[in-house]
């Protein structure tokens, strides 16, 4: 499966707003969204995540929804982000079908592990450092756990970088054998940054090297 190496999350104070900025992030050439609509009803999650299908398939923009598999298959999107307190991997892949990118969270080698034994396509591993865009934060990670955990776990499948990360961090951050990176407040705002951090990450030849 061919995963994008930039995520873009979305953030808003409204479903609206989540809405808007995913539509400028196509315009600013994001391959992949991820809508993350936190403590909204069922209906409304729906209606937003319908729009978003419309807006990223008019992009060809790859969407993931987070947390929710069956939305994703209900507005036929590329995928699901799986939380550690979310349905579990083996539960989703069973109901999307293989054809569907689900992607999950790790703090942890241990975390990495279990992930790849349930044959999740993508990891995201984090935080990197704090941010304020997640609540309940996980302990924060930092380089030296990058690299200790890539150095440990010897997988084909792509870990993505997460939490509080900017420009600056991204030539670090591959040295570690990450594939690629997740961003939502150095992205909102300044979506003409997707430019810069696409050519970056797509420029890097670290994760085909090591494989
Ligand atoms: N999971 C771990 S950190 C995080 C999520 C969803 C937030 C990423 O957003 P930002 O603004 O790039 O820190
Ligand atoms: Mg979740």
């Amino acid at each position: 499966m061919n995963i994008p190496k930039l995520h873009y999350i979305s953030q808003g104070n409204t479903p609206e707003e989540h809405l808007e900025n995913i539509q400028k992030a196509c315009i600013y050439g994001a391959e992949l969204v991820q809508l993350r609509l936190k403590n909204r009803d069922e209906n409304t999650l729906l209606k937003t995540a319908e729009k978003a299908r419309e807006i990223t398939g008019h992009f060809q923009t790859r969407l993931i929804i987070n947390d929710h598999y069956k939305v994703a298959k209900i507005v036929n999107a590329d995928g699901v982000h799986l939380g550690k307190t979310d349905a579990c991997p083996l539960e989703a892949r069973e109901y999307l079908g293989k054809w569907f990118m689900i992607g999950g969270t790790a703090n942890t080698l241990e975390d990495c592990q279990i992930l790849l034994s349930k044959k999740v396509d993508y990891i995201g591993l984090g935080p990197f450092r704090f941010t304020k865009t997640k609540d309940n934060l996980s302990p924060i990670l930092g380089l030296e756990s990058y690299q200790s955990i890539l150095s440990q776990l010897q997988s084909e499948t792509p870990i993505i970088a997460i939490g509080g990360i900017i420009e600056q961090d991204i030539p670090e951050l591959l040295q570690t054998g990450i594939y690629g990176i997740a961003m939502s407040g150095a992205i909102t705002g300044n979506f003409n940054n997707i430019q810069t951090f696409n050519k970056l990450l797509n420029a890097s030849a670290t994760f085909e090297q090591r494989h």
